[in-house]
């Protein structure tokens, strides 16, 4: 094996540039990125090896970046992210010297006690990317090298390999996650779609930005498995869903744009208070929004569909009597809007609980629930049920027909939602379902809270390595005396917050500050940036 490396390894040579395993994988240009996806080929066979066999994800994308980027992740065999431990060997492998890539894979072999005679199974996709296809070779000739058996499902949004990878390995038994194929994705969120929405019916049509990238022709064929709008479904309309010019990705257009803009594409013709939403480049984000005749852009953000969905999955487990027996919790970031934790928290009367940034953390997080409800601000996110929440609701005795109902669509949901991994298409289809239940238009779902006024800004410093947070990275612990610094400054604003931290994907420090008034927030965010300078 060790020659077939070798000789594997030298086709893919490595550029002069320190490489690292990041919150979502390794992203950059993807000129750079032939020698890494290599590398993380290979990781993927040791991966599986050692969880004797499983089969693991690798999907290529680089999700809302610009078109000339690129990334490569790992999905383990649940649909989880990888294990933290394993984002290092990545590291290292990653950045051995061409020559030196044979020893490495065997010094981890040893390390990890890895039986290199166990099969490796690997599962990948990659987005619309047009560097995809010679990127999507680096791993195929790592995965010989490394004699792993492969399947290459070509074109998925991230959350469709996500759910491969979990129907791949649990095929067969009880905890069967749904049919191991594309159409076995439609069909498994179309029916539950169907059973939870109960003969509700959507309110005019919703407008579908889906950033050019692969969630275009993926939405497309989901639509073909959903009811039409006049029996049941949903009036989709999409736009931005143009793959074939490369340059058009996230351009103008997607969820990051709309948030980071506030402001819907230029190409949207929503009118006043039609619902729209955005999906990323990889169809893992998704943001609502709608314009207001009075009050113009109204963004619907993570934070609002996560207190949507907490707040409808509470009154179901009240109906259906499961309240007391399940523990069910919202899980946020610091990004969070002050004003959505306060409404979770007095208003829904749900915990919420703060992690890191990052989408491994809030799902770590939101297992520890029956019920964990978890969004960044951005629009990943996604809910998670126990298996307790699973068995009470096929199992619970019901004493009425509401509470029959209850338990019915409590089933539905969570065959609705994807539970690896945030999910755009899944999240819009939940959002759908729930707005029809609660017949409400965007303008209700938006007056639920107001949130504070808030801005993020984006600060060049020298070494973004020099700034260590802790308390889920809302406290500086270095450099020693700036957290003194901010606290003094946020006293002096009426609702004020604001924390700094370093990016964990663009070498810069990001400050978040949000204040009772638009003029308070902008003020507090730019002199905690003065002081990070
Ligand atoms: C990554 C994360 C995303 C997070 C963002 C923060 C995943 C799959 N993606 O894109 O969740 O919001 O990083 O970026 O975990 P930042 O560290 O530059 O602020
Ligand atoms: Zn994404």
């Amino acid at each position: 094996m060790d020659t077939q490396i070798l000789a594997a390894s030298k086709k893919h040579p490595k550029p002069d540039r320190v490489f690292q395993y990041g919150t979502a994988g390794f992203r950059m240009k993807a000129i750079l990125l032939d020698s890494v996806v290599f590398r993380v080929g290979l990781v993927a066979a040791l991966r599986s090896r050692k969880l004797g066999g499983q089969t693991i994800g690798v999907m290529i994308t680089a999700s809302h970046n610009p078109p000339e980027d690129n990334g490569v992740k790992l999905v383990d065999p649940m649909g989880e992210m990888l294990e933290n431990s394993w984002e290092a060997y990545s590291t290292e492998l990653a950045n051995a010297k061409d020559e030196d890539v044979p020893k490495v894979y065997k010094s981890l072999e040893e390390k990890l006690k890895i039986n290199p005679e166990t099969p490796a199974r690997v599962i990948y996709a990659r987005d619309t990317r047009p560097s995809g296809p010679k990127l999507v070779q680096a791993l195929v000739d790592a995965l010989e090298a490394a004699g792993a058996e492969y399947t290459d499902y070509k074109l998925l949004t991230t959350p469709q390999l996500h759910y491969l990878t979990r129907c791949t390995n649990t095929e067969g038994t009880p905890q069967s996650y749904g049919e191991v194929s594309e159409k076995g994705y439609y069909e498994k969120l179309s029916e539950a779609f169907v059973r939870a929405m109960k003969g509700k019916k959507t309110s005019g049509p919703v407008t579908v930005d889906c950033a050019n990238g692969v969630g275009g022709p993926k939405l497309t064929e989901l639509l073909k498995f959903l009811p039409k709008a006049s029996a049941g479904g949903v009036d989709i309309k999409i736009i931005n869903d143009d793959v074939l010019k490369a340059e058009v990705l996230n351009h103008e257009c997607g969820a990051d744009y709309v948030k980071t803009k506030q402001r819907a594409p230029p190409s949207s013709k929503a009118g006043n208070n039609e619902r729209s939403c955005s999906l990323d480049g990889d169809a893992d984000r998704i943001i609502y929004y709608f314009n207001d005749a009075e009050h113009g852009f109204r963004l619907l953000d993570g934070d609002k569909i996560a207190t949507l969905a907490a707040s409808f999955i509470g009154d179901l487990a009240r109906e259906a009597r499961l309240i007391d027996e399940l523990k069910i919790g919202v899980v946020q970031t610091a990004y969070a809007n002050g004003a959505s934790t306060k409404y979770v928290e007095k208003q829904l009367g749900l915990p919420v609980v703060c992690t890191p940034t990052g989408v491994k953390w809030l799902h770590h997080a939101a297992t520890k629930f029956d019920v964990g409800v978890y969004f960044e601000a951005n629009g990943h996110g996604t809910v998670v049920f126990s298996q307790q929440a699973l068995k009470a609701f096929h199992t619970k005795e019901p004493e009425s027909p509401a509470q029959a109902a209850a338990l019915e669509t409590l089933r539905a949901l969570s065959d609705l939602i994807n539970q690896t991994v945030g999910d755009a298409l899944s999240d819009m289809l939940l959002v759908e379902t729930i707005l029809a239940h609660k017949t409400w238009t965007p303008r209700e779902w938006d007056l639920t809270y107001v949130d504070l006024p808030n801005r993020l800004v984006r600060v060049e410093v020298g070494d973004r390595n020099l700034f260590k947070t802790t308390d889920a990275e809302r406290k500086l612990v270095e450099p020693q005396g700036v957290q003194e610094q901010i606290d003094a400054l946020v006293k002096k604003y009426k609702d004020g917050r604001s924390f700094a931290r370093a990016s964990g994907t663009e070498d810069a420090v990001r400050v978040y500050a949000e204040a009772a008034t638009r003029s308070e927030a902008d003020d507090l965010a730019s002199k905690v940036a003065g002081i990070v300078k």
